[in-house]
């Protein structure tokens, strides 16, 4: 991959996601898919009740049992890329996989409102997707304010409870209906958006797959601090909520992080609390 142009930085910031083609190779592809069944299996060990309106089933990557995943934050493409985007201090802070079963996701961001990190999503869907079978919306520029809380007062955020057919928003807008830039992707595609731009999927079949890697920025200022710690908090929540069979941290991806050129992640996620209740030192046994 070439690296991303100064033109493509203005399109991410100004619209708030970018979509990069051919991200990953076919051989890459081939091994994250293997190891992406076997994660799921063991999802499907540990419960096998999709959660909500989107029936997902979501788990850690950073584990023994895929030593590929592992290496995925690390990828030297997808750091270059984030690097460029975000900052040169930046660190993972979740690489899962996830399931989609159900017709749609709702409206929503990624970060809570009180929540104001520069933070970002990369994500690979390992099916073909569009605007009819679940490609990822976004409505663009929705990370910046004062559109980002307009949308919020406006009742765009939806309800994951019941099923598409007494979906709730406040806005009463069904989720198709809201006016968005409709991604349309291949396997290998990277998508990367702002956590905090508004973002659904429509029309979504059954076992839609995709892997994704939270990066945040190291935070500067004491405002930064504090925002990355209830990021933190967040999403230890939503792991607890999701019911994901593993912490997301684990001994192996530890040591392999601490015996190579990213040492440094590993105290950042101690510092802001990523890794508090979140870190299992047996890893999958
Ligand atoms: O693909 C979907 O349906 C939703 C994905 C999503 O909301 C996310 O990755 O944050
Ligand atoms: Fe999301």
């Amino acid at each position: 991959m070439i690296d991303i142009t100064s033109i493509e930085k203005k399109y991410f910031d100004m619209f708030g996601f970018i979509v990069i083609r051919n991200a990953l190779s076919q051989e890459e592809l081939r091994v994250i898919e293997k190891e992406y069944q076997l994660g799921f299996q063991r999802t499907l060990d540990h419960h096998s009740e999709g959660y909500d309106m989107r029936k997902q089933f979501n788990w850690s990557n950073l584990n023994e049992m895929c030593p590929n995943l592992c290496d995925l934050p690390s990828h030297p493409k997808i750091l270059k890329t984030v690097r460029i985007l975000i900052g040169k201090k930046i660190f993972p802070y979740l690489c899962n996989s996830n399931n989609f079963n159900g017709p749609a996701t709702e409206w929503h961001t990624d970060q809570n409102q009180d929540i104001d990190c520069s933070s970002v999503k990369v994500a690979f869907y390992l099916d073909e997707l569009d605007q009819k079978n679940g490609g990822l919306r976004f409505l663009p520029c929705s990370h910046k304010e004062p559109l980002n809380s307009e949308l919020w007062d406006f009742g765009l955020k939806g309800s994951s409870k019941g099923g598409i057919d007494d979906y709730e928003s406040k806005s009463g807008v069904p989720i198709d209906q809201v006016p968005s830039y409709n991604s349309v992707t291949n396997p290998g595609d990277m998508i990367v958006f702002n956590l905090k731009i508004w973002h659904s999927s429509w029309g979504g079949g059954t076992n839609r797959k995709n892997i994704t890697i939270n990066y945040s920025k190291y935070p500067e200022t004491k405002k930064e601090i504090e925002s990355l710690k209830k990021l933190a908090i967040q999403s230890k929540q939503t792991m607890k909520i999701l019911n994901f069979p593993m912490p997301q941290f684990t001994n192996y991806w530890e040591s392999l992080i601490k015996n190579g050129p990213n040492k440094e992640w590993i105290d950042n996620l101690d510092e802001f609390g990523f890794y508090e209740e979140n870190f299992s030192q047996v890893g999958v046994s």
